[in-house]
């Protein structure tokens, strides 16, 4: 999406101008996975209009592979606008022009699954589930099992304002148990699934995804790891998601969960009397580091991409959590979306500080 910023703070109604800039929680990840020097590439649909050439052309400028961007002449390139946000609060507000949009009209038939799936590691957002059926249909399909699978890394990207579905949030669970990687925040987590007890309940409705991560906003994340043969937290370990490392079958998971926190006939609820739960290693938790924050829009993004850097390039888990801390920084102390991630030497060195030095 191409992103209006506004000029200056206040409500929408206040605001006179806005500066263009782009968005979007996909293309987020690619830009700041490819300026952290991986092989990305962005498949996705835009129109054939001014917007979508700023957007193949400032995506493609970081690095990413945009040659399956399809350019759609029927529809538009989706665009929103947002407020600088309250920094109390941390809410601000957002105005979305994206129905009947290019991108809305991805569907299994509309996307090049060739394309999709020749990387490592497929990422995905929540956010585009709630776009249209089409695109709701291809997620179904690029994470549901088969031999051309690839593992799959989601963010759950709750986005109450795009959901005209009600069961927006039960769609998201089904999305998030196909996968290997998933990111989610415990606001989210709250607002979605009802879920209050914190990254452990979290864990006890999705024990399916081999990595999951939960995020605590300012406080910090916690990554519960159940690859198996994972070493603990701290030692370092094979580099990926391998087919070797997906939940192939039930066998290596454990009784039920005693977890707590769901509303009565919430999601959570039915899933704690019919789910099983993995054996995990020890979830780790990371403090994040405390940053001077400009506008926290996107920061989610560049926390899952410096956690799927660290995690290709077989960081231990702990160090994979602060590379996401780390470029989440950068993108917090920014007014846009996107912010380059810090040096890969000079993030190498701060993530592998000790404890003490990150709090
Ligand atoms: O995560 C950041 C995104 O939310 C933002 O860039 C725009 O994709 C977007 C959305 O739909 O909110």
């Amino acid at each position: 999406m191409v992103t209006f910023l506004p000029t200056r703070p206040g409500r929408l109604a206040d605001v006179p101008s806005f500066e263009r800039a782009i968005g979007g929680a996909e293309s987020n990840v690619a830009c700041v996975l490819a300026a952290a020097g991986h092989t990305t590439r962005w498949v996705s649909r835009v129109g054939a209009d001014g917007f979508g050439d700023h957007l193949v052309e400032t995506v493609g400028s970081y690095g990413v592979d945009v040659s399956f961007v399809r350019r759609d002449p029927a529809r538009p390139t989706g665009v929103y606008f947002r407020t600088a946000g309250d920094r109390a609060t941390d809410q601000h507000e957002v105005a979305y022009y994206r129905a009947g949009s290019a991108a809305s009209a991805m569907s299994p038939a509309h996307v090049d699954l060739g394309a999709v799936r020749a990387g490592r590691v497929l990422h995905l957002s929540g956010i585009t589930a709630a776009l249209s059926g089409g695109c709701l249909e291809l997620l179904r399909m690029l994470t549901a099992p088969g031999p051309c699978r690839r593992p799959v890394s989601f963010d759950v990207n709750y986005r109450p304002g795009l959901w005209r579905d009600p069961g927006g949030p039960e769609v998201l669970l089904e999305l998030a148990r196909r996968c290997e990687l998933v990111f989610v925040g415990t606001d989210e987590a709250e607002a979605a699934w009802g879920v209050t007890g914190g990254p452990e309940a979290i864990r006890a409705l999705l024990p399916e995804p081999s990595v999951l991560v939960v995020k605590e906003g300012a406080r910090g994340a916690t990554a519960f790891d159940g690859r198996p043969g994972r070493p603990a937290a701290g030692t370092s370990c094979p580099p990926g998601f391998g087919q070797s490392c997906l939940p192939q079958s039930l066998k290596d998971l454990g009784g039920p969960p005693g977890g707590t926190g769901g509303r009565s006939g919430t999601p959570q609820a039915r899933a704690n009397e019919t789910r099983p739960r993995p054996a995990t290693a020890p979830p780790a938790f990371q403090p994040a580091p405390t940053v001077d924050v400009v506008a926290t829009v996107g920061a989610g993004d560049a926390f899952a991409a410096g956690f799927l850097s660290a995690t290709l390039r077989g960081l231990p888990v702990r160090e994979c959590l602060r590379h996401g801390h780390l470029t989440a920084a950068a993108a917090l102390t920014v007014p846009g979306d996107l912010a380059a991630p810090p040096a890969r030497g000079h993030a190498d060195r701060l993530a592998a500080l000790d404890d003490q030095a990150w709090g």
